[in-house]
């Protein structure tokens, strides 16, 4: 019996295991992702290398910025038709689930992260129609879709808050957070916030609103207020919105900074050390586990979804508590320890060795449990691009090893992999040179924060947002040469510039090279969804301490069979290496390697080039 054949039905084959019977184990032929849908609490499964086998563990996840995808009627601004349009491309790229981020009803005064109606597309993305085609359409392919749930806040133009800002005793009023100010020496009428919380988005937190002379609060623009989740009408609502959707067929959601449901009660000033913690630990409350169980109990149990959290402001034992499958709360949560690796406060740069970013993925291996699961997630549309940021894109062939090196990594270590779009061709950051290229609200606000208060220079606030701005991973897509590269119509403006590297950095050129990083990572991807062990092996670091070389093994034991052995070797930067294996650890059969014309394999020392990355089996 074949006990975790590759690219196989799991769960069948496991239950098949179970009642160790010799019918066919043609059920087990099918891909994982084709499973059809019944809730986790029905199966009846074996674990492998102690973990329950389920879908999303074997994923790998592709994220999709619609806005920056593909613009399908010539307005400059990416759609789902755009979408639909390369789904054929996601699918030979080899991804089984999209996550997509916010396709509903938005003025867009954050790209969609504030919603206006959770119950529309919006506009400029098509119809409902479109929604649907689309879905049926990844569906078709056997791939799922996750959607982005965006329930913290919502826009200021939905109708709960305009209802709930019309008047101090309007039913809605409690479903946000208003507050009367403090007391103004200096101008009686001006009255000051009601507490120090800074907004995520530069300035206060605390918006004053002259209908009715009090204050709401707002983490993030003054667009966005804060839903109150304490109110038990909130709760109900937003689960009602949620099954709107999974009963239309999602496979799940990405939650926006869910830790930050809830609130500290009685919302206090934070104190001067709470005010410069850039991991803002302060900003989730006491309730956040007990909403997330009434969540799950109440909508998430009955489906068969992948939930994964954006566990911002919390750190990782914390984390535990979310993603530990005998809470029931969600599967998964982003984790920004290493995306956040190399930043300080706001936008400023803090030096990183290659030893942080081991003892990262060493905390989690040891932090985490069997009943845990991890996420790998170097990348979004919120941080800069994974070659830029982590990589070296000063020149065209460091550009290509290294961004193949993070796809190596980014689909070797533990946990599901979360790609980021045109990460898989090494786009990079934008070359901005001044403030009107930025779309971004974030920089739009820090700029009117910094520097036109003189706290900053200009030149050094353009710098740091060319470094660390979300633009730089928004930009549109690269899909070919032509103007505009394809994302849209050549006589078309683009919402966002396309970077002018288009014309040696695109799709089709990629698609047509063997040796390109799309290639690679497509046969990254092959070799994560063909041996189990890269999905539910062990983790170990080879050498915690060496500077330059990250080497890892994925091994997997399955009682019975023998056990599977991969090594991951990864030079991080220019110069080569040669790295001797330790004791017991062999680099047998290559199976992957980042510089065209590698053979070296059979042996125990390595001589690794320029960004070289490696896997092999043993
Ligand atoms: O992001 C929250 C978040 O992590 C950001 O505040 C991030 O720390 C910052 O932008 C980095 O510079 C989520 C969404 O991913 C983001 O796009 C939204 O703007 C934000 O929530 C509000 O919904
Ligand atoms: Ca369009």
């Amino acid at each position: 019996m074949r006990y975790y054949p590759p690219v196989k039905n799991l769960l069948a084959c496991a239950a098949a295991i179970i009642v160790s019977v010799s019918f066919s184990l043609a059920s087990a032929q099918s891909p994982v992702s084709s499973l059809t849908a019944k809730p986790a609490a029905h199966r009846a499964v074996s674990l492998i290398n102690g973990y329950q086998p389920v879908w999303w563990k074997e994923a790998v996840v592709y994220q999709v910025y619609p806005r920056s995808f593909q613009d399908s009627n010539g307005d400059g601004i990416g759609d789902l038709n755009g979408i639909t349009r390369h789904l054929d491309y996601l699918q030979k790229l080899g991804i089984n689930v999209i996550w997509l981020s916010p396709h509903y009803d938005s003025p867009n005064a954050d790209n969609g992260y504030d919603i206006r109606d959770y119950r529309k597309v919006m506009r400029e993305f098509g119809t409902m129609a479109d929604f649907d085609r689309m879905l049926a359409a990844i569906k078709a392919r056997h791939m799922r879709l996750i959607i982005d749930l965006v329930v913290n806040h919502t826009s200021d133009e939905h109708h709960w808050f305009a209802e709930s800002r019309s008047s101090g005793n309007n039913p809605y009023r409690d479903y946000y957070f208003w507050r009367d100010g403090n007391p103004n020496p200096a101008d009686p009428s001006h009255p000051l916030p009601p507490n120090n919380y800074p907004s995520f988005f530069s300035g206060s937190a605390w918006q004053f609103d002259p209908a009715t002379k009090q204050f709401y609060l707002h983490l993030f623009a003054v667009k966005q207020p804060d839903l109150n989740w304490d109110n038990p009408k909130v709760r109900e609502d937003v689960f009602s919105l949620m099954r709107f959707w999974l009963d239309k067929g999602v496979d799940g959601f990405r939650m926006d900074v869910i830790p930050l449901i809830s609130k500290q009660p009685g919302l206090p000033d934070l104190t001067a050390e709470q005010l410069k913690d850039p991991s803002r630990l302060w900003a989730n409350g006491p309730r956040r586990d007990e909403y997330l169980q009434q969540m799950n109990r109440e909508v998430l149990s009955k489906y068969d979804v992948m939930t994964v959290g954006e566990a911002i402001g919390i750190t990782l034992p914390e984390e535990t508590n979310i993603i530990n499958s005998e809470r029931h709360e969600l599967n998964l949560v982003f984790n920004f320890d290493a995306v956040r690796l190399n930043r300080g406060d706001g936008y400023t740069e803090r030096p990183w060795k290659l030893t942080d970013l081991k003892a990262i993925y060493d905390n989690h291996a040891r932090v985490l449990n069997k009943t845990d699961w991890d996420t790998v997630f170097l990348s979004n549309h919120d941080n800069p691009r994974l070659v830029s940021n982590l990589g070296d894109d000063s020149t065209p062939d460091y550009r290509v090893r290294s961004a193949k090196l993070l796809e190596t990594m980014l689909l070797t270590l533990r946990g599901t992999p979360f790609l980021y779009q045109g990460d898989e061709l090494g786009m990079t950051n934008y070359p901005f040179t001044q403030l009107d290229q930025f779309n971004d609200i974030e920089v739009k606000n820090a700029y009117k924060a910094k520097v036109l208060t003189g706290k900053m220079s200009e030149a050094q606030f353009i710098a740091e947002s060319h470094r660390f701005g979300r633009d730089n991973s928004r930009t549109p897509m690269q899909w070919n040469a032509a103007a505009n590269a394809g994302f849209t119509t050549p006589a078309a403006k683009p919402w966002l510039a396309v970077n002018p590297n288009y014309t040696s950095i695109n799709a089709a050129q990629e698609m047509a090279d063997p040796n390109s990083v799309y290639h690679y990572t497509q046969r990254a991807i092959a070799l994560h969804h063909a041996h189990m062990a890269f999905v539910y092996g062990d983790y170990q670091d080879l050498d915690p301490t060496n500077t330059q070389v990250f080497a890892y093994t994925r091994t997997l034991t399955v009682p019975g069979k023998p056990a599977q052995h991969f090594l991951v070797v990864l030079n991080f930067g220019e110069k080569p290496a040669e790295y001797a294996l330790p004791e017991g650890v062999k680099a047998g059969k290559l199976l992957l390697g980042s510089v065209p014309g590698t053979t070296e394999a059979s042996t125990a020392t390595l001589h690794l080039a320029a960004w070289d990355a490696r896997i092999y089996t043993y």
